[in-house]
């Protein structure tokens, strides 16, 4: 009894006030995330103030004042903090890897492009691997550059061309479903992501893996790539190693593997772009693997291009307790707990450097905090002046569907919500042609 009017009484009455608080209405700004539970900002007003971690100080507290010194000290420690705290440790180009062309159609898309298919396989028994599939632009000669991303929902969706080999698409099954049977995306139907017969006119090759093949979009560490890898007994990746974004990362780099084999691609003008979720591990295979030679992050918001700090729309404890998976279990430690993590998302913007960037955002998507996108390019120009570029001014973003292209960290915001659509892929061409044309 007493145990009962000490303990279990007041635990009682606790939850009852914080149930009821739960259902208290909330302020205007503020939303309950129905996935999380948790409180999201979504106005400016709830920013609280922050201090960036400095880009240009060395953790033995020295300023970074050449390029030298950025390339050899400091950017080094900042690839290392993102590493062991953000996305996780994956390793490098597998010994097994091999590639094998699986399909070549020099009339695809009424004669305008020739549609290659090809396997990349990453481990010896070649029991795991992705195919990348690649178009290329007839009318032109020798080797093209070359606009690459992951999809979303299988090659197959990205546009109708009926001769698209079917990806087993591995999505999460739903209740009674295994996972060989969850394939249940249709033909082109994320064909207005993909603009592939502009860019083909445009004179870029276009190439695209579905990132289901490197690590299926839920929670099982025993499906994807990271296994292959395991030592006996291991069943998840430790606490500082890949997760699935780094992951989808290391699998872009296996694809640019490939691009370096095949005399019709540019390898050193190969431009990657991602949205949302993509995003953030196109930002990450961009600092990772430098042969990329021009990064595009499209909405990618928390964990992307967003600051944070900002605790404006997703936040890393929403990210975090939404999807696990993605990021390495360092991460969890920062959820609730932004103010010390080692890094912010500015420093992921200045890894690039000096290779151009671009970040994209639209008006509609408060979740991936435009604001935030924006500003990470504006504190990341430091980095490129230091390599005498121009990068992004001013705390005000600029004014929506007025793209700012003139340095080498591009950025608009459109009007509309989350997605990537025609008048994206317009911006990202003409910055690429300035970049990356001969
Ligand atoms: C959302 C997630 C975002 C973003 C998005 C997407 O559910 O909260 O971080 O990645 O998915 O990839 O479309």
């Amino acid at each position: 009894m007493t145990v009962l009017r000490k303990l279990v009484i007041p635990a009682f009455v606790l939850c009852i006030v914080w149930q009821s608080k739960a259902q208290e209405p909330l302020p205007a700004g503020q939303v309950r995330d129905a996935s999380s539970g948790l409180v999201i900002n979504l106005d400016e007003a709830y920013v609280p103030a922050y201090i960036l971690p400095d880009l240009l100080t060395t953790e033995g507290g020295e300023k970074v004042t050449t390029p030298e010194r950025w390339t050899n000290e400091r950017r080094p420690e900042i690839l290392e903090a993102f590493t062991t705290q953000v996305y996780g440790r994956a390793p490098g180009r597998p010994d097994a890897l091999e590639f094998e062309d699986l399909s070549v159609d020099r009339y695809a898309l009424s004669n305008m492009a020739t549609r290659k298919e090809v396997k990349v396989w990453f481990d010896e028994g070649k029991t795991r691997g992705m195919t990348i599939l690649i178009y290329l632009p007839n009318k032109n000669q020798g080797a093209v550059p070359l606009f690459f991303g992951l999809n979303f929902k299988g090659n197959h969706s990205v546009n109708d061309d009926p001769y698209i080999t079917m990806s087993e698409t591995r999505a999460k099954p739903r209740e009674g479903q295994n996972e060989e049977d969850s394939r249940d995306w249709p033909r082109g139907s994320e064909a207005s992501r993909w603009p592939i017969e502009m860019l083909i006119a445009n004179g870029y090759g276009v190439a695209t893996v579905y990132r289901g093949d490197i690590d299926p979009d839920y929670d099982n560490p025993a499906n994807g790539v990271q296994s292959l890898y395991y030592a006996e007994g291991q069943t998840h990746p430790a606490d500082d190693e890949w997760a699935t974004l780094a992951a989808w990362a290391w699998g872009m780099s296996r694809a640019m593997d490939y691009f370096e084999t095949d005399e019709d691609i540019d390898a050193s003008r190969v431009a990657i772009v991602g949205h949302s979720r993509h995003g953030k591990t196109t930002l990450w295979a961009g600092a990772t693997d430098e042969r990329f030679a021009l990064v595009i992050s499209n909405e990618s918001g928390c964990g992307g291009a967003a600051l944070s700090r900002r605790r404006l729309g997703e936040t890393v404890a929403r990210i975090n307790h939404v999807f696990p998976y993605w990021f390495c279990e360092n991460f969890k430690q920062y959820s609730g707990n932004e103010d010390v993590m080692p890094v912010d998302q500015h420093q992921l913007i200045a890894l690039m450097a000096p290779r151009p960037v671009y970040i994209a955002s639209a008006a509609g998507d408060t979740w991936a905090d435009p604001k935030g996108e924006y500003l990470s390019g504006v504190h990341a120009t430091p980095v490129y002046e230091l390599f005498g570029l121009e990068g992004l001014y001013g705390q005000d973003q600029p004014p929506v569907d007025t793209p700012v292209q003139n340095g080498h960290i591009g950025y608009h915001v459109r009007t509309g919500g989350h997605d990537i659509n025609l008048y994206d892929w317009r911006q990202y061409v003409k910055f690429a042609d300035k970049h990356l044309r001969k």
